[in-house]
């Protein structure tokens, strides 16, 4: 009789855009009590605290990552925390420090416990003005010229390492932008594609910090939480990598505001690209994602009406 192991899985970053839409999701999947999730200082919603256990943890703290690992038998990782684009060129060290010191942490806490698997979303920003930016292919050149996309190339070639080197079963997938509507993203360049939703609905008018004709590949969170899930459940025998390109769609800023405006007609829109404008332009504009397709099933299911509809409808029940 095959022994399941049953999956004990930590989520670090749990309050951020994605981990607060993923730990519920994990929970609803593995069990709630099978799914720790984590925060550096950002105080859970009433709903992580009271479904699972949450603890406080600094993932720059090495001791404390792996005191976690052993008191809750983890065997799985999702390290989901990280500082965005945008953010990471206003204190760039800060960045490479957060980004970098918290991912060796978690890989080298992951050889030393042998666990299972680390899941970690690296980035369409590992990409860089030098890259084809159509249908960017899976092995491109990485020349990125924020300190986030760095952060993601080095982020890339180390967890690579850690599995040529020990084994130890790195999975990582290089996100487009994700559009939600729990959890205001914080200090993305994509961050237009979600904030457009909130002022659309609150204020009929959207002051947009990148030009009408930017093009950026998107994903929406249901999509983007199938593929955290279905990349770490994927059978390791039928990947010939580590790291996957992946998108849902690709838009300009002008085709989302036309698509709002079919649901709130008089929504106005103007555009005042700011220094986020330099960052969206180093970045592709479609993903060749035929890899992901291949070898795990990756399978969006969202397009720009669909998404709009639902975004649309889930923030005017919150609002
Ligand atoms: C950012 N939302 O804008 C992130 C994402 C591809 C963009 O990595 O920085």
């Amino acid at each position: 009789m095959r022994l399941i192991k049953i999956k004990r899985i930590l989520v670090i970053g749990s309050c951020g855009q994605i981990g607060s839409e993923l730990v519920p999701a994990l929970r609803e999947k593995y069990g709630s009590k099978n799914v720790i999730a984590t925060g550096r200082r950002t105080p859970p919603p009433k709903s992580m605290r009271e479904s699972g256990p949450f603890i406080y943890l600094e993932a720059l703290n090495r001791d404390a990552l792996a005191k976690v690992m052993y008191e809750y038998e983890i065997n799985t990782i999702y390290h989901m925390a990280s500082i965005l684009s945008a953010t990471g060129e206003k204190m760039p060290q800060t960045a490479w420090e957060i980004n970098m010191n918290s991912l060796i942490n978690v890989l080298e806490i992951g050889r030393r416990y042998k666990i299972e698997r680390i899941i970690w979303p690296s980035s369409i920003a590992a990409f860089g003005p030098t890259t084809p930016r159509e249908q960017t292919p899976n092995d491109t050149i990485l020349q990125p010229t924020t300190m986030y996309g760095i952060t993601k190339v080095a982020g890339e070639l180390l967890a690579e390492y850690y599995f040529k080197k020990f084994g130890l079963d790195t999975r990582s997938m290089r996100l487009p932008g994700i559009i939600s509507s729990e959890t205001p993203p914080g200090g993305g360049t994509t961050d237009y594609a979600v904030e457009i939703f909130y002022e659309a609905i609150k204020n009929k008018r959207y002051t947009c910090f990148v030009k009408e004709d930017t093009v950026l590949p998107m994903m929406y969170m249901p999509d983007c939480i199938k593929c955290m899930i279905d990349l770490m459940e994927a059978d390791g025998s039928k990947l010939t990598r580590h790291i996957y390109n992946v998108t849902g769609l690709s838009f300009s800023a002008g085709e989302l505001a036309t698509e709002i405006k079919k649901h709130i007609p008089e929504f106005k829109i103007e555009y005042k690209p700011d220094f986020r404008q330099a960052i969206a332009d180093s970045w592709p504009k479609t993903i060749d994602d035929s890899l992901a397709r291949e070898e795990w099933s990756w399978n969006p299911s969202y397009n720009l009406t669909t998404m709009t509809k639902d975004m649309l409808e889930k923030l005017n029940k919150r609002l």
